[in-house]
């Protein structure tokens, strides 16, 4: 990343690339995307050698809304949290975009206005609006969007999109709403075969034998569309060894924003119970840290130099 300002253009090069850098990836695998909520986790992803960025909507509506991950977050302000992210990383960014946003005209819209914006890749979940996160352990209703209706979308979706390499991953909630593995398996084959260019199979079970199940019977549909896996609920798996059970790409969606809340609960705790500010220096960032991580030297240069 060389640039000293955030710079979007010109999208068609600059999205081209990170779309092919994307598509290579999920066919070599695995392709390690993790959550932003912001540009400087996307800074900081980029920074420590992943392979994309994943614009996390729980992540957004947590850090950048206070809001819960419950479609309360528009498609506009996630374009918003997009374009920011997008203009300061080289990598793909593959977006959460939840359901689409409501029906299928929005689904379509979503589609078309983020690949005009230059990214590389956006999930569309088969929860019905509004959603409910899929990792909220507590009493929520968990409904779906009919299977048909949600191939429909994809299938029209796939038919706007304006770039031929930008990617639509849909994501099967049908394991996490506990309808099982043929319900499942049943949605994925409609999706790919709806052109979804991968397919987001999302699990809470901790002993992975949905996710084993769920595999089996893919490799038995003879389909070679890429599947993508979300292990927050089963953490203790590498990439590769994901990989080799056969996901092309592994999101590790919310681990940044957590270590963040984490690490300023800790020094605002620190900053309260000692009441000033050197007990917190030990624990935190240095000032020029920052200014490094944003270009702060040549951004000055490039404008005093001129
Ligand atoms: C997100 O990061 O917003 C996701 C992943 O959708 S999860 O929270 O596991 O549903
Ligand atoms: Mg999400």
């Amino acid at each position: 990343m060389v640039n000293t300002l955030p710079d979007n253009g010109p999208v068609t090069s600059r999205a081209d690339a990170k779309r092919a850098r994307l598509r290579e990836g999920l066919a070599a695998g695995p392709v390690v995307a993790v959550g932003a909520h912001d540009a400087m986790s996307a800074i900081l992803i980029e920074g420590h050698g992943f392979d994309a960025v994943w614009v996390s909507g729980f992540g957004v509506s947590a850090m950048a809304h206070g809001l819960p991950d419950l479609n309360l977050v528009t498609q506009t302000e996630t374009l918003d949290a997009t374009r920011r992210i997008e203009g300061v990383t080289d990598l793909p960014v593959v977006v959460d975009c939840d359901n689409g946003y409501g029906g299928f005209s929005n689904v379509v819209r979503t589609v078309v206005d983020f690949d005009r914006a230059g990214v590389s890749a956006v999930c569309i979940e088969d929860n019905l609006f509004p959603k409910r996160n899929s990792l909220y352990q507590g009493q929520s209703r968990r409904e779906l969007v009919d299977t048909k209706e949600q191939a429909r979308r994809l299938r029209a979706a796939k038919a706007a999109q304006e770039s031929p390499s930008f990617v639509l991953i849909a994501r099967v909630e049908a394991l996490i709403a506990g309808h099982g593995i043929d319900a499942a398996i049943e949605r994925a084959v409609a999706y790919a075969e709806a052109g979804a260019d991968a397919i987001l199979i999302h699990s809470k079970d901790k002993s992975l034998q949905e996710i084993e199940g769920f595999l089996a019977r893919w490799r038995d549909t003879g389909l070679s569309t890429p599947l993508v896996a979300v292990p927050t609920l089963f953490p203790d798996y590498t990439a590769e060894q994901l990989h080799e059970k056969g996901f092309s790409m592994v999101i590790l969606a919310n681990q940044p924003m957590r270590a963040s809340v984490q690490a300023m609960e800790e020094t605002l705790r620190v900053l309260r119970a000692e009441g000033k500010p050197a007990a917190a220096d030990p624990h935190i960032a240095k000032v020029n840290h920052i200014f490094e991580l944003v270009h702060t030297k040549e951004t000055i240069e490039a404008d005093e130099s001129q």
